[in-house]
């Protein structure tokens, strides 16, 4: 008998254990195990009915997505689910946890579904570029009715137990457990004598959609509008529409083709490339491996501004009660009266007392008295980007909280080490850099400062997965990852312009490159001042290049969005900014005064100085350690910067377009701009054949 798939009787019922820590992935040792299982009961007359349960914390959550990219090993899931439904024999799948891909596929080639309480099952296929490759989308569309079946393919979410169960995809939620109840709905059949019910054989439910496709048309046009250049979600609607036109056998076979284009598309190897590294990214390579997060019953945000009373809903949403501080009773009041205005919880006008609001809120309290934190178990400073601020507010909060306590800072770019050495429990400081808006962004860079204890980052880290962040542990330099590259990123964004490009021409290159806004669409929305600010304060090209354009509009008071005017003019009500002729007059006469004749500019120059600049910055963050592995970077990017999920992040798509290539081209624009020279360890990859995945040190061998 197999290892990881247990056969046991109760009476003339066989109950089938897949165990395959850690989800119960359906591995070739699993299917084979299955498939042998399942022939043996199908023969053994004694045997009246089978369940199919899973071990541990789920029914299997899918094929094993390290094996793709692998010579298939037989059978193929495909397979084993045909024989299941083939059993002659009823069979019962036992669902609990997260029934997903594969493992709902499995589910749906059983004869009846019963879930337990707090399942939540679905085809998340679409997220890794493929589509349920083993009949889902040829089953559900049977089960459901394909219109029902269309978002939970395309889409990819998981549904809940009690949204299956009404659409028809389950059909019983157990009381207890689940695989006794499994049992007991068995003996109902066999006692019954219900005539075996096979999904595939099922047409009631696409009859409809057979005689007038209109309505199937309509949602397929619905759930592939946004698809953002994806090739999976068109691949999925389309397979759902072979469950509508083709005969079971035949739709299966086109599925199986989608499939295989599908999986061995650069788009899924950049997805399932992106879905282990967001897992790696949490991972500490030196840190030992029983260490333990302290407990977060309560936590403390200092300063109620934007990041502030995003931060504080992030903790709300994950239901931990937080308390709010800032120096001054009307700051306070404003920034719950935003909290309340921004996240629409309605409080009655007028002076609303912090308390009516918790009231409200029932998680948030705000107060002026910072010893109010004394019992928080994570205190998270949201104030604005002064170190000497800062350190101030660690040093009172070092003689405040409790000793367990984590405190961290928010800070996007500051020396977390100097922010510690405010206090006298450097190991208890780290940096938790949200992005605004900070309870909409998924990346939270949680930034290890050199004394940083190993439980104080474990806490951090189970705090970020509990605010269902996207953590990626990164080391202290200006700018961490994320904003250090996109400094980088910047540095010849207004050589652009001043050598021929224009704002929306740049901006353009890149929202087609597949960024949800360009550059400088991206200051207006920032704030031209911000940057302004850091180049007065450290130097003219402190934040990126010089940028003699983004510093005059500043001193004409065009600070961008929040003043109507920057790179772009933002009329009342319209969406996006408009091209502004005065500022294409101010780069053509800055570009006069410097003696640079401008000239015609090409998109693929705009992304070649704008992208591989940031991809040779990558390089040195690895080289120094401040993120350990090519993957955390893409995490950053995709999570924090909308850097196309297609691509797989900028260094897994360097890759992809070639690090020769890259090299070659930072060396060409290195003779202008010697910034741009490439950095070693891009040289030296370059030099040796190799790409960034072969520093890698985390499992996705597959992509
Ligand atoms: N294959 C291989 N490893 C997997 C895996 C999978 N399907 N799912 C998870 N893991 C690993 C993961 O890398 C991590 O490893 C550990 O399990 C715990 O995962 C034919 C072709 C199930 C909701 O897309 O969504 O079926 O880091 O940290 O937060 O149509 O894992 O511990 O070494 O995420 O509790 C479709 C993917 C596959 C589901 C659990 N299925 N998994 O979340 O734990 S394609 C999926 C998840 C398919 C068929 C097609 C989540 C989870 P390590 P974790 P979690």
């Amino acid at each position: 008998m197999s290892s990881v798939v247990d056969v046991r009787r109760d009476g003339d019922i066989a109950v089938v254990t897949i165990d395959n820590p850690p989800v119960n992935a359906l591995g070739h040792a699993v299917r084979s195990g299955l498939h042998a299982a399942m022939r043996e009961l199908r023969d053994d007359a004694s045997v009246k009915a089978v369940v199919l349960a899973g071990a541990g914390r789920t029914f299997p959550a899918g094929a094993d997505i390290t094996e793709f990219g692998n010579p298939l090993q037989p059978p193929g899931l495909g397979e084993v689910i045909e024989q299941i439904e083939a059993m002659p024999k009823p069979v019962i799948a036992a669902l609990h946890g997260t029934p997903l891909g594969g493992g709902f596929e499995l589910a749906l080639g059983c004869h009846w579904r019963v879930a337990a309480k707090g399942t939540r099952p679905g085809l998340p296929e679409v997220k890794l570029g493929i589509l349920p490759g083993a009949g889902g989308t040829q089953r559900l569309p049977r089960l459901i009715g394909p219109v029902e079946a269309l978002p939970i393919i395309v889409g990819g979410e998981p549904i809940p137990a009690e949204r299956a169960l009404q659409l028809g995809a389950i059909d019983e939620i157990a009381e207890g457990d689940v695989i006794e109840a499994a049992i007991a709905f068995a003996r109902r059949v066999l006692a019954e004598k219900r005539p075996i019910v096979r999904v595939s054989e099922r047409e009631d439910k696409i009859a409809a959609a057979r005689a007038d496709r209109s309505a199937f048309e309509a949602a397929a046009a619905e759930a592939t509008a946004r698809t953002r250049g994806l090739e999976a979600p068109v691949a999925c609607a389309k397979a759902v529409g072979f469950a509508i036109d083709l005969p079971f056998a035949e739709g299966l076979k086109r599925e199986h083709a989608l499939f295989l284009d599908l999986v061995k598309s650069d788009q899924s190897k950049a997805q399932r490339h992106l879905f282990f590294a967001e897992r790696e990214a949490a991972k500490v390579a030196d840190m030992p491996k029983d260490t333990k997060p302290r407990p977060v019953v309560r936590a403390a945000v200092i300063g109620a501004g934007t990041m502030g009373g995003g931060i504080s809903m992030c903790f709300a949403n994950a239901g931990i009660p937080v308390t709010i501080v800032d120096a001054t009773e009307e700051a306070l009041q404003r920034g719950l009266g935003t909290i309340e205005k921004n996240y629409g919880i309605s409080v009655s006008r007028g002076r609303m007392s912090a308390d009516d609001l918790t009231a409200r809120m029932g998680l948030i309290s705000g107060t002026t008295d910072m010893t109010a934190v004394a019992d928080a178990d994570i205190i998270i400073e949201a104030v604005f980007e002064e170190m000497e601020v800062k350190r101030d507010i660690f040093g009172r909060l070092d003689r405040i909280a409790k000793p367990s306590a984590v405190l961290a800072t928010n800070t996007s770019y500051l020396d977390v080490n100097e922010i510690a050495r405010a206090t006298g429990r450097p190991g208890s400081v780290l940096g938790m850099h949200f992005f605004s808006p900070a309870n909409v962004m998924k990346l939270l860079e949680i930034v290890r400062g050199k004394a940083t204890e190993p439980e104080v980052l474990a806490t951090a880290i189970d705090v970020a997965r509990k605010l269902k962040k996207v953590p990626v542990v990164v080391g202290v330099c200006f700018g961490f990852v994320g904003n250090r590259m996109l400094r980088a990123r910047s540095l010849e964004s207004e050589r652009l312009l001043l050598e021929g490009a224009s704002p929306a021409q740049v901006d353009r290159a890149l929202t087609d490159f597949g960024f949800p806004m360009g550059p400088f669409a991206m200051i207006d929305l920032a704030g031209l001042d911000i940057g302004w600010r850091i180049r007065k304060a450290m130097g003219p090209t402190a934040d990126g290049g010089p940028a003699p354009i983004a510093d005059q509009l500043c001193e004409m008071g065009r600070f961008g969005q929040k003043t109507g005017r920057g790179f772009y003019i933002y009329e009342k009500g319209a969406r996006g900014g408009t091209p502004d002729p005065e500022v294409a007059a101010l780069i053509e006469r800055t570009a006069a005064d410097m003696g640079i004749v401008r000239r015609e500019i090409s998109d693929e120059e705009i992304v070649e100085r704008l992208i591989y600049p940031m991809i040779s910055e990558g390089a040195k963050i690895l080289d120094e350690g401040i993120a350990q592995r090519p993957g955390d970077i893409d995490i950053v990017w995709v999570n924090g910067y909308g850097f196309p999920v297609r691509l797989g992040g900028p260094m897994h798509w360097a890759d992809t377009v070639g690090l020769a290539h890259i090299r070659d081209r930072l060396r060409h624009w290195a003779q202008f701009n010697p910034a741009l020279q490439p950095a070693p360890l891009l040289e030296r990859l370059a030099d040796e054949g190799r790409g960034f995945a072969s520093l890698r040190t985390g499992r996705d061998k597959a992509a």
